[in-house]
C-alpha cells in the first residue's frame, strides 16, 4: 500500500489537493467533520453549497476549499447505517468511488477521506475501513489519479482499525 498513508488528524489541517467532506444530502453543513469544515473554511463554502441542489447517498461533488488549507473539498454523502440490509455496504463505496472519480477527472496528485459515515450515520467501523481500503486500493490500480490517497483518520479506535488492516501481514 504504498500509495496509501494513515494518518491521525484534524482534516482541515492538511495541505493537499482535496479533502473530503462527509456531509449530508442538503450538502448545508451539519455536525462532526461537515462542520469543522464549514468552520474553518468560512461563509463562503456554504454559498458554493447552496448553489449545487443537494447530492444523493453515494455521489460526490466539487466545491472549492476557502480559508482551508487545501485547494478543495469533494463532497460526499454516505449511507445512514440501518443495519445492513438495505445496501449500505455498496453506498458507501460508491461514496468513495464518486470522490475518487473527481480526483481522478481534475487530476489530483492526494486526498484525503475522512472515515465517512462511521460518525453520525453509525456504520460499523471495522466493515467501513475494510469496504474504504478495498474500494481506494482497486481504483488506485486501476487510474493514474490521485496518485496518493491519505485515511485520516480522528477518533482512536479508527484508527487501530486502519492500522490493523494496513499492516503488512493483513495485506495480499
Ligand atoms: N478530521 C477528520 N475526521 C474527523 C474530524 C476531523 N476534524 N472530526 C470528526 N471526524 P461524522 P458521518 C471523524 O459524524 O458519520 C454530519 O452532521 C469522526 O471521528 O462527521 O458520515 C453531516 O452533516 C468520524 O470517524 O460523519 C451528516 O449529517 C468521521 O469523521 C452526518 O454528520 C465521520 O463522522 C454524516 O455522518
Amino acid at each position: 500500500m504504498a500509495n496509501i498513508q494513515l494518518l491521525q488528524e484534524d482534516i482541515t489541517q492538511l495541505h493537499v489537493d482535496a479533502i473530503v467532506n462527509a456531509a449530508n444530502k442538503s450538502l448545508l453543513g451539519g455536525g462532526g467533520v461537515d462542520g469543522i469544515i464549514h468552520r474553518m473554511a468560512g461563509p463562503r463554502l456554504l454559498e458554493e453549497c447552496q448553489k449545487l441542489n443537494g447530492c444523493e447517498t453515494g455521489q460526490a461533488k466539487l466545491t472549492l476549499a476557502y480559508k482551508l488549507p487545501c485547494r478543495f473539498v469533494i463532497h460526499t454523502v454516505g449511507p445512514v447505517w440501518y443495519g445492513g440490509k438495505i445496501g449500505e455496504e455498496q453506498l458507501l463505496a460508491n461514496a468513495y468511488r464518486s470522490s475518487l472519480q473527481i480526483a481522478y477527472e481534475n487530476q489530483f496528485s492526494t486526498i484525503a477521506f475522512p472515515n465517512i459515515s462511521t460518525g453520525v450515520y453509525h456504520f460499523p467501523k471495522e466493515l467501513a475501513a475494510q469496504i474504504a481500503l478495498k474500494t481506494v486500493s482497486d481504483f488506485l490500480l486501476n487510474h493514474s489519479f490521485p496518485e496518493s490517497v491519505i485515511f485520516c483518520t480522528f477518533d482512536q479506535e479508527n484508527f487501530e482499525i486502519y492500522e490493523k488492516l494496513m499492516s503488512p501481514k493483513n495485506e495480499q
